[in-house]
């Protein structure tokens, strides 16, 4: 039987049918508003994954040399065993959990909750630190809520103007690029981009502006840009009186950023800033970010400056016959970056976007625990912190959806620090460079085996179902959770049942900021279109913002930001700027679709994308091995010599693991507001290194 479901990647979550064929299933695009029936690469072959030749089938215990098979009981009793020792000789701190935003919602808000009555840790965190935290903390500050897109993709489609600021969007999310087509059609599509990325290639048919800045100068480019918007008069004053607060200070600070200033900073030309925030004041236009500009020290206040923008233009919350016709949104990347935010993997958090500091928070969360509010640990470190205590403060770690041997910054010393522990454990479905390193793979189903639920980038809920029976040894991680809790005596009930776990996580999310207490599994098989806030009794929030910001007093803050400027040498490193990110074919860490023969023929490994004046000068050519040294170490990549990037910075994909490995270069320094790392400006040398022919 054919079943409706979602592609297990991105958070653009694409509708697919499955119909089981043998023992396969066959992957078609299905009609839905993010996708329109589109996929991508990865979304067609990623079924492929179901039965890929090294698929973890049965639990395995490190032996010497290698792993074993053990039974579940096996692995179970002697996991639980060596946590309760470490519990006792360390304290309950001393276990960490590390979860992922590619689980579902009800996997999110089950570790959440295992962590902290089960394992009675504060230590949780997760990889969406390393995506969304910085854009959250911005939402958070400005309008007192983060749903990544707070309006539907497909108000998207009837903008005149959309600035998309370090986001990739053609190869990180193919099918979106249908939403640009009115921008497009419109001579309006301005992607800000250090690289001629498969996305800014979309503005050279006369349909838009590339703007091209030094990496990790965009604060100070959106500073000039509501430089101009004030000192022209194109701000929307009417609605900066009525809806937002902070407009003083923000003048004093954007004052001193005039454009020929901007210029200097970032390299982008006067004029061309004068003609983008010109654009923008023409109305119907949207403001997006991603990566780029997110995932640098500074990201909070990037991403702020972002809404700031937004605010001065008046574009939050303008509704105009039942659509946005102008916002501001971060693209949220996981498959459940936008759901794995909400219910309680965050090590500041509770489910329902609760602030696990908040005593009412606690109070609630807690009777629907049934356990006393005060067992409940406080707030715990975020990832990167919590990867740098493994081995010290942290003994025992579980992991959850994620590769962080590839994908944590500073890697080398992450690899380093796993080896330390008294017990890692690792639950996947393959055997991943981290699953690698555990004491025990456990393993688990996939999105196609498994009944769930994910929320899109859009704060959309959407129900994915089972089309094909998992490995006969694999379980949900709900099972897994069930079977630990029980051997450590855990308090509350412990269901396997995804509905009945979403009811519960409903509860616990009423009242909250992300309340999807009016949803259930049942009601999502209606196929009701699902934003939340979702009350009971409610139809739910496609458009946030229309009447009033999420702030006690209904106003939006604009924050002053200012740019912390390095000063030259401040950093060290060699002289080119290496930036991180992806390429179409492959996901994230490269676990899953360097799995998948027709992704992995078209990427077979890593390549440095460098300008030939740079190319040049250092003796390289295209095809050349080369060595990229950062002050953390060295990573090997063939150089693919491309006009398409400034002469400063070189590009380097994250996707491939050991010599090739990118996050061997980067440094683990975070933003000092939301914790997220700096993937996006490393200071490096290129080399070209002499093969000796075999
Ligand atoms: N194919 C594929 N698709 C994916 C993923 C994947 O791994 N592979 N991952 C998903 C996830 S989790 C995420 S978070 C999203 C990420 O999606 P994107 O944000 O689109 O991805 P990135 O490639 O990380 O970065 C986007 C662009 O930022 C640019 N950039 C780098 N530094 C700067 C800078 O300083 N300023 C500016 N303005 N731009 C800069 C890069 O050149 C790059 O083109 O993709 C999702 N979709
Ligand atoms: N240099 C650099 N580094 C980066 C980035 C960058 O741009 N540059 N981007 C960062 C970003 S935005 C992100 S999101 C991270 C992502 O990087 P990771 O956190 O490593 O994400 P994945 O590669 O998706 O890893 C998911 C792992 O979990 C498994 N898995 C998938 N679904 C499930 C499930 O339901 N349960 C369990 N138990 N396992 C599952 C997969 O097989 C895989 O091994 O990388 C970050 N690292
Ligand atoms: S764009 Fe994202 S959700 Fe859609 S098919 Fe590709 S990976 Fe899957
Ligand atoms: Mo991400």
């Amino acid at each position: 039987m054919t079943r409706s479901s979602h592609c297990p990647y991105c958070a653009l979550q694409c509708a697919m049918s499955l119909t089981p064929a043998g023992a396969r299933i066959e992957v078609a695009g299905r009609d839905f508003p993010t996708n329109r029936g589109g996929l991508c690469k990865k979304g067609w072959t990623s079924a492929e994954v179901l039965d890929t030749t090294d698929r973890v089938t049965r639990p395995l215990r490190r032996v010497d040399g290698g792993f074993e098979e053990v039974s579940w009981a096996e692995a179970l009793d002697d996991i639980a065993r060596r946590l309760r020792d470490i519990r006792s000789s360390h304290g309950a701190d001393a276990v960490g959990v590390f979860g992922g935003g590619g689980l579902t919602n009800e996997k999110a808000y089950q570790l959440g909750k295992f962590a902290r009555i089960a394992l009675g840790t504060s230590r949780i965190d997760y990889n969406g630190r390393f995506c969304m935290s910085s854009a959250a903390a911005a939402g958070n500050r400005a309008f007192g809520v983060d749903r990544g897109l707070p309006f539907p993709v497909e108000d998207l489609d009837d903008a005149r103007t959309i600035l998309l600021l370090g986001s990739n969007v053609a190869a990180t999310m193919p099918p979106f690029i249908g939403h640009l087509a009115g921008a497009r059609a419109a001579g309006g599509l301005v992607v800000v981009d250090p690289r001629r990325s498969e996305t800014a290639r979309l503005t050279e048919d006369g349909g838009g502006i590339h703007v091209q800045p030094a990496p990790g100068t965009d604060l100070v480019v959106l500073l000039g840009l509501t430089h101009v918007v004030l000192a022209e008069g194109l701000a929307d004053s009417a609605y900066l009186a009525e809806r937002t607060v902070g407009l003083d200070e923000l003048r004093r600070e954007v004052n001193r950023w005039w454009p020929e200033r901007v210029q200097e900073v970032t390299g982008v030309p006067a004029a061309q800033l004068r003609q983008v925030a010109r654009r923008l004041a023409e109305g119907r236009a949207f403001i997006l970010t991603g990566r780029g500009v997110e995932q640098h020290v500074d990201g909070t206040d990037t991403a702020t400056a972002a809404i700031n923008l937004a605010l001065v233009l008046g574009l939050p919350g303008r509704v105009e016959g039942g659509r946005a016709v102008s916002g501001y949104g971060t693209l949220t990347g996981q498959g459940n970056g936008q759901g794995g935010r909400e219910h309680g993997q965050k090590a500041d958090q509770l489910p329902g976007y609760r602030k696990i500091t908040d005593p009412a928070a606690r109070e609630h969360v807690a009777s629907v625990w049934g356990v006393p509010p005060e067992s409940i640990p406080g707030p715990g470190v975020p990832a990167v912190e919590l990867l740098g205590m493994l081995g010290r403060e942290v003994k025992a770690l579980l992991v959850h959806g994620s590769n962080v041997v590839v994908s944590a910054p500073d890697a080398a010393a992450v690899t380093r620090a796993l080896d330390e522990l008294d017990l890692l454990v690792v639950c996947d479905f393959v055997p991943s460079e981290t699953a690698l390193l555990a004491d025990y793979i456990l393993p688990v189903t996939q999105w196609a085996e498994e009944e769930g639920t994910m929320t899109s980038l859009e704060g959309r809920v959407l129900r994915r179902r089972r089309a094909i029976d998992p490995p006969a040894e694999a379980r949900s991680e709900l099972w897994v959770m069930r079977e630990l809790a029980r051997r450590l005596d855990a308090p509350g009930t412990w269901s396997t049942d995804a509905a009945e776990v979403f009811d519960e996580l409903a509860r616990a999310s009423a009242g909250g900021i992300a309340d999807y207490s009016g949803l259930s599994h049942a009601r999502l098989d209606e196929g009701v279109a699902a934003f939340w806030p979702y009350p009971a009794g409610s139809a739910g929030t496609p458009r946030l913002f229309e009447d009033r910001f999420a702030h006690p007093d209904g106003l939006a803050r604009l924050v002053a930001v200012i740019p912390r400027l390095r000063e030259p040498g401040a950093q060290r490193g060699g002289e080119l700027t290496l930036v991180t990110g992806r390429l179409l074919e492959h996901y994230q860490s490269g676990a899953q679709t360097r799995r998948v023969p027709e992704l992995v023929t078209a990427r077979p490994e890593a390549a440095l994308q460098i300008h030939p004046a740079t190319a040049s000068r250092l003796g390289i050519a295209s095809g050349d091995l080369v060595e990229i040294t950062s002050p953390r170490g060295v990573t090997r990549a063939r150089a693919e010599v491309t006009s398409g990037i400034r002469h400063d910075t070189v590009f380097l994909p994250f996707h491939f693991p050991g010599a090739e490995r990118a996050n061997t270069l980067t440094e683990a320094a975070v933003d000092p507001v939301s914790a997220m790392p700096e993937f996006k400006r490393t200071l490096v040398s290129v080399a070209r290194v002499e093969e000796v022919p075999a």
